[in-house]
């Protein structure tokens, strides 16, 4: 990014005052991180930032929320209050349709807007982008535009929240997208305090029993086909139930199951309800896998999706392992 963009953005920002900040559903580290970093950065500029998300905080990121501001936005109750606002943020997601209700909400009226993203499959147009697609993490695209516009204004609240970007979209530093450039980040936020060890111990280490028990389960049911290079599984409602583990709390078991020798890809189908089935693909690196994901209105990154399909989950998985079938096999008939 250009530090022009990042002047053109604080200009934005200074002509404002009552700021939405937003991210997608089911928001994940690096949505979470990017609305407390620039929540925090607002007030001390003077704004009067909001969060609102269409999702609920998932109770690992609860320590985030220093000062309880993540709002669940509820449009019965908040849809007129939207009209206050002089500038929303969208956080993590170029696409209206992936905010949930509050996107659904937010295009009645006219407001102003910027974007800050890295994801490559782009939807939506928005009045002010910040987009980078090599970026690990929106966090650091965050990173860097505070670095160019308020460097002074850093604090060890901003530094965690963003370190916690980072740390989530890289897997741990484990992934393809974790550069020289994103650990040289991640180094100047430990030097503004961030304790590495703790903050993975939050996030990684709090699972619940029951999620755990969940994990047990999900074991025994995984199917592998095309030699072991496809893995997948259902988690039923029942099973969910079975294992006393809330649908929103399904979360980190593909990334698991993906770890397994041999295995390019895996598949979650996570059943919400009789006729709506959560998909959520992870490659090893070598097979392309967003393009199926796009299929079925969803997307993601190269190697990390997710979408959503409307049928029994029998019927899910029979139309989704044939997809990915499909590509295993150009992908084995382009390597031999
Ligand atoms: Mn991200």
């Amino acid at each position: 990014m250009k530090i022009y963009e990042f002047e053109q953005i604080q200009k934005i920002i200074d002509k404002s005052k009552n700021i939405l900040l937003t991210t997608h559903i089911r928001p994940d580290g690096d949505a979470l991180g990017s609305e407390s970093a620039l929540f925090h950065l607002l007030k001390k500029l003077g704004k009067n930032p909001t969060v609102f998300n269409s999702s609920s905080l998932p109770q690992e990121y609860e320590f985030l929320n220093i000062g309880n501001f993540y709002n669940q936005y509820h449009s019965n109750e908040h849809f007129k209050k939207l009209k206050g606002f002089d500038l929303v943020i969208v956080l993590d997601v170029s696409a209206y349709s992936r905010l949930g209700k509050i996107g659904e909400d937010l295009q009645k009226w006219s407001i102003q807007t910027i974007c800050f993203d890295h994801h490559p499959t782009r939807t939506d147009k928005f009045d002010y982008e910040i987009i980078d697609s090599t970026a690990a993490a929106t966090g650091s695209l965050v990173y860097e535009y505070i670095q160019n516009t308020n460097p002074e204004l850093m604090d060890l609240n901003m530094a965690n929240a963003l370190y916690i970007c980072i740390l989530t979209d890289t897997g741990s530093f484990r992934f393809e997208n974790t550069s020289s450039k994103t650990m040289g980040i991640a180094a100047e936020l430990i030097d503004y305090g961030v304790k590495p060890g703790t903050l993975y111990q939050n996030i990684y280490e709090n699972r619940l029993p029951e999620q755990m028990l969940l994990l047990g389960l999900i074991l025994q049911r995984v199917k592998y086909t095309c030699n072991g290079k496809l893995a997948w599984f259902c988690v039923t409602r029942n099973i969910a139930k079975q294992a006393g583990v809330k649908l929103e709390d399904v979360d980190g078991y593909t990334d698991f199951i993906r770890s397994t020798k041999g295995v390019e890809i895996a598949i979650m189908f996570l059943e919400q309800d009789d006729d709506k089935i959560r998909l959520n693909f992870r490659s090893k690196g070598n097979i392309v896998i967003n393009q199926v994901a796009k299929k079925y209105n969803g997307g993601g990154h190269a190697f990390a999706a997710g979408a959503s399909i409307n049928c029994k989950i029998e019927e899910a998985v029979d139309e989704v392992v044939n997809d990915v079938k499909i590509l295993i096999s150009d992908y084995e008939n382009n390597n031999c």
